[in-house]
C-alpha cells in the first residue's frame, strides 16, 4: 500500500500527571520532527538524552528521551519517533504543539498508528484486535489470551486454514481441467475432500471452544431473587465497597449495577439487578425486564433465598441452573436446600466459601490449557460461515465446479478474518478501540 503522506503525531501514554509520558510520531516527516525538537537524530532504536526545543522560538521545552525507529522494521513499518518526556499535561502539550509546527504534521486520529501497521502489513486483523484487548485486559489471564493474540496466534492457524483451502480449491479445479480422464478427476477430487474434512474438524474444534469470548467479556455471575433478600448487599460485600444502594424498602433496586472482580487472575463480573415479582409501577417493571434480560446472558446465576422469609419464594424455572444462596444466616437459620450456599452478607459469614465457588466456576469455564484462539463474535462469525460452506462442499453432487464455488466462499470468509479482503466494514470499529484514556 502507498505511504500516507501525512506524518502523525500522538501522546501515547494515559493523559494526566505522570512521571513520564510517551510522544509517538509516524510517517515521513518524523525525522525531520526529531531533529528539528531535538537536534541530530540518535543511532536507530537506541535511547538518547536530548534537550528538545520548540523549532521556531528556541525555547527549551524539555529534557528527555529520544528515539529514532526508522521503517520498515518499526511498529507501523513507517519511519517513527518517540519522545520520553515529564508528563504533566503543560509539558505535553507545548511538545505536540511544538511537533504540530512541523511541516506535513497533524494529530493522530484514534487507532491510527494501529491502523498503518495494518495498512503496512505489519499486523493482521486479529493481531490488531489482540492489542487492543491488551491494552484494555484488565485480568491476567486477559492479558496472557490477548498477548498470545497479538503475537500471532491466531493469525498463524487461521492463514494456516486458508492456505490448505486454496490447495483443495486448485485440487477442486484440476478436477474441472481433467474432466475427460476420469481416474486424475477422482484422485484429485478424494484429495480435496480430505483436505477439507481435516479443516472442518480443526474448525470445528475451535468453534466449540467459548472460553476466547468469555474470558475476553468477563465470566457473568448475575444475582438474582425476590425483593429485599440482600441481592444488593451481597454484590457490595463481594466488592468490598458500597456501590448499590441497600435499605430495608423493597424493590430498592432498578438499574443493574455491574462490578468487576479479579478472582484468581480472571475476570469476573457480578450483576445486580432488581427484585423479581409483579412490580408495582412502570419503573420497577423495566428493572423486573432488565434483570430477566441479565439472567439470560449469565453465564451463572446466584438465586438468592431470605432465611428470614417465612416461606421461601418459589424458584422460578430459570433457576434450575443456579445455585441457591440462603442469606441473612445471622438472623434465622439457613433452611436445608440441596446444593445450597449459606452466608450472611452482613456479617460476612460464608462470603470466602461463595468467592472460592465463583473462582472454581470461572476457571472451569475459563482457563485450562492454551489460550483460545476465537476471541470475538467476529471471529466466530466467519469461522461459522466458512465451516457451513465447507458443509455444503461436502454435500455437492452436482458437479467440481460447485464444489469449488463452495471452497471459494470458505476461503473468503477466511480471508475476512485476518483482513485480507473486505476489511473496510470492521476496520473503523477495531481501530476506535484504541482510544487511550476512553
Ligand atoms: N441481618 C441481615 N440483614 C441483611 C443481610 N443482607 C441484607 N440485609 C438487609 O436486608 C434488607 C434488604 O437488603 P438489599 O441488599 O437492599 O436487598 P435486595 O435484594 O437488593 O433488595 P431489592 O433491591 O429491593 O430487590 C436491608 O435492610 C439489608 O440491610 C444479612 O446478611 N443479614
Ligand atoms: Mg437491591
Amino acid at each position: 500500500m502507498a505511504k500516507s503522506p501525512d506524518t502523525i503525531c500522538a501522546l501515547a501514554s494515559a493523559s494526566g500527571r505522570a512521571g513520564v509520558a510517551v510522544i509517538r510520531v509516524s510517517g515521513p516527516a518524523a525525522g525531520t520532527a526529531l531533529r528539528a525538537l531535538g537536534g541530530p537524530l540518535p543511532p536507530p532504536r537506541h535511547a538518547s538524552l536530548r534537550k528538545l526545543k520548540d523549532p521556531k522560538s528556541g525555547n527549551l521545552l524539555d529534557r528527555g528521551l529520544v528515539l529514532w525507529l526508522p521503517g520498515p522494521g518499526s511498529f507501523t513499518g513507517e519511519d517513527m519517533g518517540e519522545l520520553h518526556i515529564h508528563g504533566s499535561r503543560a509539558v505535553v502539550g507545548l511538545v505536540i504543539a511544538a511537533l504540530l509546527s512541523v511541516d506535513h504534521m497533524r494529530l493522530a486520529q484514534p487507532g491510527e498508528f494501529a491502523r498503518r501497521a495494518f495498512e503496512n502489513g505489519r499486523l493482521d486483523l486479529t493481531e490488531v484486535e489482540g492489542l487492543a484487548d491488551l491494552i484494555a485486559a484488565e485480568t491476567e489471564a486477559q492479558a496472557r489470551q490477548a498477548l498470545a493474540q497479538s503475537e500471532g496466534g491466531a493469525r498463524a492457524l487461521y492463514e494456516g486454514w486458508r492456505e490448505d483451502l486454496v490447495k483443495a480449491q486448485a485440487l477442486a479445479e484440476a478436477g474441472l481441467d481433467f474432466a475427460d480422464e476420469a481416474d486424475v478427476a477422482a484422485d484429485a477430487g478424494a484429495k480435496a475432500d480430505a483436505i477439507v474434512a481435516t479443516l472442518l474438524e480443526g474448525i470445528s474444534h475451535h468453534l466449540a471452544d467459548r472460553r476466547g469470548e468469555v474470558l475476553r467479556d468477563g465470566f457473568r455471575v448475575v444475582i438474582a431473587g425476590p425483593p429485599n433478600v440482600g441481592k444488593s448487599s451481597l454484590l457490595n460485600a463481594l466488592a468490598r465497597r458500597d456501590v448499590a444502594i441497600v435499605s430495608e424498602e423493597a424493590g430498592t433496586t432498578r438499574d443493574v449495577i455491574e462490578v468487576h472482580l479479579d478472582l484468581r487472575g480472571l475476570p469476573v463480573i457480578v450483576i445486580d439487578t432488581a427484585g423479581l415479582r409483579e412490580a408495582s409501577g412502570a419503573v420497577e417493571a423495566e428493572g423486573v425486564r432488565r434483570a430477566l434480560a441479565r439472567v439470560g446472558e449469565a453465564d451463572l446465576v446466584l438465586w438468592l433465598i431470605d432465611a428470614t422469609a417465612a416461606e421461601p419464594a418459589a424458584m422460578p424455572a430459570f433457576a434450575a441452573a443456579a445455585v441457591p444462596v440462603v442469606n441473612k444466616i445471622d438472623v434465622a437459620p439457613a433452611p436445608p436446600i440441596p446444593d445450597g450456599h449459606a452466608i450472611s452478607a452482613k456479617t460476612g459469614q460464608g462470603m470466602s466459601e461463595l468467592v472460592g465457588l465463583l473462582a472454581d466456576r470461572a476457571e472451569a469455564a475459563l482457563a485450562a490449557g492454551e489460550p483460545a484462539v476465537v476471541t470475538r463474535a467476529r471471529h466466530r462469525t466467519e469461522l461459522e460461515a466458512a465451516a457451513e460452506a465447507l458443509h455444503r462442499y461436502q454435500r455437492v453432487r452436482a458437479g467440481p465446479e460447485f464444489k469449488a464455488e463452495e471452497l471459494r466462499i470458505a476461503a473468503r470468509h477466511l480471508g475476512r478474518l485476518t483482513g485480507r479482503i473486505d476489511v473496510e466494514e470492521v476496520l473503523g470499529a477495531i481501530f476506535s478501540e484504541f482510544c487511550i484514556g476512553k
